[in-house]
């Protein structure tokens, strides 16, 4: 059987205050934990190290000096890959990267159990605005302070399959899962944070969740993937986030799912063959799908 232990760790808040080697901690404790479970691989959670900056207006060049990594691993994450390869247990780790030469992106990377950095993604779908809103109760600058990611949807081999890797608010587009699945991916991870309150309208609260949701099981189910989503949640310096972090099935189904707002390692056995009828049948590519109908997708 292609079965392994999957693992998600939440993270609570991090506060503005928080220094990046407290949150490294964190990290690491949750690591312990899902290795002790049996994972091979544990999903933390969309710019897991610092606090969900986008939120506040400053300069890029303020930002850049307080939240981005000119390094991965840094001196702050190296006992995180160091951890992970005395556990021998993979990771996806999301983090705000500058470049050598000077790009900012919204970035998360897929590490092996030999803390060899197997694969890196930048986020492409970057929601929200660049311009200053001082009437909205909280900015959502990624527009600002992220270029639109370059390295495309990727999909790597690895433990015996094949894992993609995408960023928040890409779950939210279909184009981003058939991307992957059209180069064979089996399961994608991914991280987000995500505000509980739309400044854009007045959103009832209960819908961010049950969106969320939508979004895995349905690109799960229609792309035949596994899917591990791990949040950073809870009230971040009084800004809410939905927690909901998910093990999804090919199925669609949710087969788990975290209960807090704190730090929390949710865990499923899964396996890889699951989605095999899915995607030899219904969502058989080569037999049923017909891109010579589906021009306006890129048209447009
Ligand atoms: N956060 C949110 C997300 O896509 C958002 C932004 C929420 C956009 C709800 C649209 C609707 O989950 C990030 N970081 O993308």
């Amino acid at each position: 059987k292609e079965r392994f232990g999957l693992a998600v760790a939440q993270l609570g808040p991090i506060h503005l205050n928080d220094s990046r080697e407290s949150a490294v901690a964190r990290l690491m404790e949750m690591m312990r934990e899902a290795a002790g479970r049996g994972a091979k691989l544990v999903v933390f959670p969309e710019l897991a190290l610092t606090t969900f900056f986008p939120r506040y207006w400053m300069s890029e060049e303020e930002a850049e000096a307080r939240f981005f990594e000119p390094a991965m691993p840094g001196p702050a994450t190296q006992p995180l890959f160091d951890l992970a390869k005395s556990l021998g247990i993979g990771f996806y780790l999301g983090y705000a990267e500058r470049t050598t030469d000077g790009q900012r992106f919204n970035t998360s990377i897929l590490v092996d159990d030999q803390a060899n950095i197997v694969g890196r993604y930048r986020k492409i779908h970057l929601p929200g605005h660049s311009d200053h809103k001082p009437e909205a109760p909280f900015q959502h600058l990624e527009k600002k302070f992220f270029e639109v990611g370059n390295d495309g949807f990727g999909v790597w081999p690895m433990l015996g399959t094949n894992v993609g890797q995408c960023i928040c608010n890409d779950r939210r587009w279909p184009e981003t899962f058939r991307v992957m699945s059209l180069q064979d991916a089996r399961l994608v991870v991914l991280g987000y944070n995500t505000p509980s309150w739309n400044i854009h309208w007045t959103e009832p609260p209960h819908l961010r969740m049950f969106h969320h949701l939508l979004s895995l099981q349905a690109n799960a189910y229609q792309n035949a993937l596994w899917i591990g989503a791990a949040a950073k949640c809870g009230s971040e310096d009084g800004f809410h986030m939905i927690g909901g972090s998910a093990i999804v099935a090919p199925t669609g189904e949710i087969v788990a799912q975290s209960q807090s707002e704190d730090d929390e390692v949710i865990f499923a056995a899964v396996d890889m063959t699951l989605g095999d009828n899915f995607r030899n049948n219904v969502f058989n590519f080569a037999k049923h799908r017909r891109p010579e109908h589906y021009g306006l997708i890129l048209e447009r």
